[in-house]
């Protein structure tokens, strides 16, 4: 009877431990630590702003390379799991929208304030293609488009019948950004951008625009340092994803003096470093209060 027992109660503790080895059950949402920071691609402006808040901060944590569909794909699971985790994250993002997330508070302010997205284009696209740099003037949207196209890209990943279907039901906006005469006869155009889920959709409207205006248009996936570059040099058009003055002054600084700042696309974008909301930290660094 006895022995019994003590089998019993061995066997339950052995069945204990055993899970709580094998890290089953759900995560404990208050009490983790932290390893490492998600990063993006390595050229995009907010690494080196993040290389700038560990160093400001003294942050005993990794950075990890990646992309923004990794980012992503990472915050998708964690979340899934309660886990904690920390990414490189900036707003206009789809991710604010599906999950419940918040900026950790910057006190030096690293990341600097609020920026807007511009639309950069080669120096002589105003002479050949006037009515290109028209459009490119007017071409602005808010949160609300953006996010609705960018909405559209999560859902499906036919980024180009997604931006036409958006320019189908928006049309009164679309017409206001596009010039009388913007009629092209098969010119080539070629818009460069990164990666980056805000470049994707605009990317996608602009050229969907030019296209059913009659401009033969290419869009190139690059790193963003060759995106800069490729433009200054003449090597392509334009470009919907400059971020200033912050994000991208490390690349306005260089190659600012030979290209056309064209207009601004949307007003208010902002980067940083962003957690679930369930993590129970609030700015960047109490980081280190976890740090493993
Ligand atoms: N981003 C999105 C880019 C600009 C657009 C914030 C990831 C960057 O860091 O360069």
């Amino acid at each position: 009877m006895f022995k019994g027992k003590l089998l019993a109660v061995t066997f339950v503790l052995v069945v204990v431990f055993a899970f709580g080895l094998m890290g089953c059950g759900p995560a404990d949402p208050d009490e983790q630590t932290i390893s490492d920071i998600t990063g993006i691609d390595p050229g995009a402006g907010i690494m080196a702003a993040t290389e700038d808040a560990m160093e400001a901060y003294d942050l005993q944590v990794g950075l990890i390379e990646g992309s923004d569909a990794a980012m992503t794909a990472e915050l998708d699971s964690a979340i899934a799991n309660e886990e904690w985790v920390i990414v490189t994250g900036w707003a206009p993002h789809w991710k604010f929208a599906e999950w419940d997330m918040k900026f950790l508070e910057d006190p030096d302010e690293v990341y600097g304030g609020e920026e807007y997205i511009a639309t950069v284009a080669r120096q002589g696209l105003a002479d050949d293609h006037p009515e290109v740099h028209e459009f490119l003037q007017n071409f602005s949207w808010g949160d609300d488009e953006i996010g609705e196209v960018m909405a559209m890209n999560t859902e499906d990943d036919d980024f180009t019948g997604n931006a036409d279907a958006w320019i189908a039901d928006n049309r009164d906006l679309v017409d206001g950004w596009v010039p009388d005469g913007l009629a092209g006869d098969g010119e080539e155009l070629e818009i460069l951008y990164v990666e980056w889920e805000c470049a994707l959709a605009s990317t996608h409207v602009a050229a969907a625009i030019l296209r059913e205006a009659g401009y033969e248009v290419d869009i190139t996936a690059v790193d963003a340092g060759v995106m800069w570059s490729s433009i200054a040099e003449g090597d392509a058009d334009f470009m919907t994803t400059a971020w200033l003055p912050g994000t991208h002054e490390a690349y306005n600084d260089e190659f600012g003096d030979e290209v056309d700042e064209v207009a601004t696309n949307y007003e208010g974008a902002r980067i940083g470093l962003v957690v679930p909301a369930y993590m129970p930290i609030d700015s960047i660094p109490e980081i280190n209060d976890y740090a493993d």
